[in-house]
């Protein structure tokens, strides 16, 4: 297990480090939380324009592609973060929210769909104040926590978001797929730019664990100091989008992206339009969440879980490829 740290660089208590096993099962990265970034490039308000197919619907961002340095510009700091490389991706759309529970209850109400939290034994969940573990009765509306259809759902396994999708495609007559990661962390930074969290440069905009998660779960670690008014998951949308106009890229749940993770992924993956390492033990995650320390939420921190785990912090967001309906 590595040594996970905070930005005060002590350990985590040994409830988070728990939490941090079950609900995340294998810290991919080592999360260094760092306050110092490189002054972001200049914006381009119009690179990101013209291309856009009007028959999308309009929760679909359009992100023209590009060529950036993916992966921790930031720190020295030895992880699967590095080495730094450069990618170039082609155009596509990125959905403008993550999926929420109203999205996902058409269907399960269209399909009689089951998630692997129902037909198995349950989501990981929080118990108490500080522990965490998989409740049987715990599934993607039944979560332990309030949730509208506004939230984004939880509790989906890499499994049930793949069969959503498949749904979706067949239902809308298109080509849906989940981000590759590449493409999550391009989106997340505003076309690549030098953002460390996708909110960008400013003070925290983003559902991450703060004081007011605290004020339920005092055994979380939290960004001190900051307060989102969320203990749990937010409505989709509830911050400011980031400057392609993608909400909560950075916290309020973890998404699933494609691609299945890969030691040392970053040494030798492709320059053009990566989609993932060999190893198909298990699929990566990006954008922290909620209840997570807030270094998960950076736009470079890798994680991955087992394709059928599920948690109280892991949804989706979509994606579809450009010049395609
Ligand atoms: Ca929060």
């Amino acid at each position: 297990m590595n040594k996970i740290k905070k930005h005060d660089t002590t350990l985590f208590p040994p409830t988070v480090l728990i939490v941090v096993l079950l609900c995340v099962l294998t810290i991919y990265a080592v999360p260094v939380y760092s306050t110092s970034s490189q002054p972001p490039s200049a914006p381009d308000e119009t690179a990101n324009n013209g291309q856009r197919n009007k028959e999308m619907p309009d929760n679909m961002v359009f992100v023209k592609g590009g060529c950036y340095q993916m992966g921790d510009i930031f720190t020295e700091e030895p992880s699967s973060s590095k080495p730094v490389h450069e990618v170039c991706l082609d155009d596509f759309y990125a959905g403008k929210y993550e999926i929420t529970i109203g999205e996902f209850r058409n269907f399960t109400a269209e399909t009689g769909y089951k998630t692997e939290a129902e037909k198995q034994d349950g989501c990981h969940s929080w118990v108490g104040d500080g522990t965490e573990e998989k409740i049987k009765n715990h599934y993607w509306s039944n979560t332990g926590f309030p949730q509208t259809d506004n939230h984004p759902v939880v509790c989906i396994s890499w499994n049930d978001a793949n069969n959503y999708i498949q749904w979706l495609n067949k239902k809308e007559g298109r080509n849906y797929r989940l981000l590759t990661e590449a493409e999550w962390e391009y989106a997340a930074r505003s076309r690549g730019k030098n953002y460390l969290y996708s909110w960008g440069t400013g003070k925290p905009a983003g559902n991450i664990a703060d004081e007011s998660a605290r004020e339920v779960l005092s055994g979380l670690s939290i960004w001190e100091g900051y307060r989102d008014g969320f203990s749990y998951t937010a409505p989709v949308g509830s911050f400011i989008a980031n400057e392609l106009g993608i909400h909560d890229m950075s916290g309020n749940v973890y998404e699933w992206v494609s691609d299945w993770q890969e030691k040392d992924y970053y040494s030798h993956s492709p320059r053009e339009n990566p989609s993932g390492g060999a190893d198909r033990t298990g699929k990566i995650l990006r954008g922290g969440a909620w209840d997570l320390q807030p270094e998960t939420a950076r736009t470079i921190s890798r994680y991955w879980n087992m394709a059928g785990a599920r948690a109280v912090c892991i949804g989706f967001r979509i994606a579809h490829p450009a010049g395609q309906n």
